[in-house]
């Protein structure tokens, strides 16, 4: 391959890479804006954090290779659905329900796919929902869409998830088993934590009902 050739290659990846960092710019900008209007008419907020990260050139190669996929643009684009990444992360389980709902109402957002991995926990005690979109982004000189992965899950849920992900690099993928089994307690330990925190919440959120239409009939 001629050396005028790789350097045209080369442009055209950074190029088609751009287009993830401005998705993930769009998408983390209408998550703040739904953030912002949601507690404005609500005065909650249910997101505790949004982070994103736009996978290397390396590791989208890298699966390119390893899931058999044409090493092509297009087929990236096609195939290669989590190279934007954005993680919403809320307080309650019902939040999470509540952010996909407003994402997905959304006329410029398109869902591609959904993973439930929180009714259909992962064998290794993993939960989170997964939403493959797509957006379309403006470029300088055409508008194109492009897929973004958003993981929404609980402050429990990602702490395991954090905790699960050094572990899980630590030992190279292979797990001993008896760490495989205390990740799994912990897992349930989580959900458990998730569940109790809900029912606070609802009570919580009764009293505020209940103390308002109190105050109401005194007016
Ligand atoms: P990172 O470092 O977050 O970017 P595949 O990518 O093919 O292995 P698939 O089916 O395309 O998997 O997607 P999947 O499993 O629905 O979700 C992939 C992403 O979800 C991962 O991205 C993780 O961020 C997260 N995830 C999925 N399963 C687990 C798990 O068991 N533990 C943890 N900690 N995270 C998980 P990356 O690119 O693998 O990692």
């Amino acid at each position: 391959i001629a050396v005028d050739d790789l350097r045209v290659l080369r442009e055209q990846f950074v190029d088609f890479m751009l287009g993830y960092k401005f998705a993930i710019d769009e998408v983390t900008t209408k998550i703040n804006i739904l953030r912002e209007d949601f507690n404005n008419t609500h005065e909650y907020n249910p997101i505790e954090h949004v982070g994103s990260r736009l996978k290397s050139p390396e590791s989208v190669l890298e699966k390119v290779r390893r899931k058999n996929y044409a090493m092509n643009l297009a087929a990236i684009r096609e195939n290669v659905l989590d190279i934007a990444g954005v993680r919403v992360v809320c307080s309650f389980i019902s939040d999470i329900g509540a952010i996909r709902d407003m994402l997905a109402g959304r006329e410029d957002i398109t869902v591609l796919e959904e993973r439930d991995y929180i009714t259909h926990r992962k064998p290794n005690g993993y939960q989170s929902l997964h939403l493959i979109v797509s957006i379309p982004v403006s470029r300088s000189d055409r508008t194109e869409r492009i897929p973004v992965e958003i993981q929404i899950r609980t402050i429990a849920m990602d702490f395991w998830a954090s905790l699960e992900h050094k572990i899980y690099y630590k030992y190279r993928g292979e797990v001993p088993p008896n760490l495989r089994a205390d990740l799994a307690q912990a897992a349930e330990v989580a959900t458990q934590l998730d569940e109790k925190m809900e029912g606070l919440h609802r009570q919580v959120d009764r009293g505020a009902h209940t103390r308002k239409s109190e105050a109401d009939s005194l007016d």
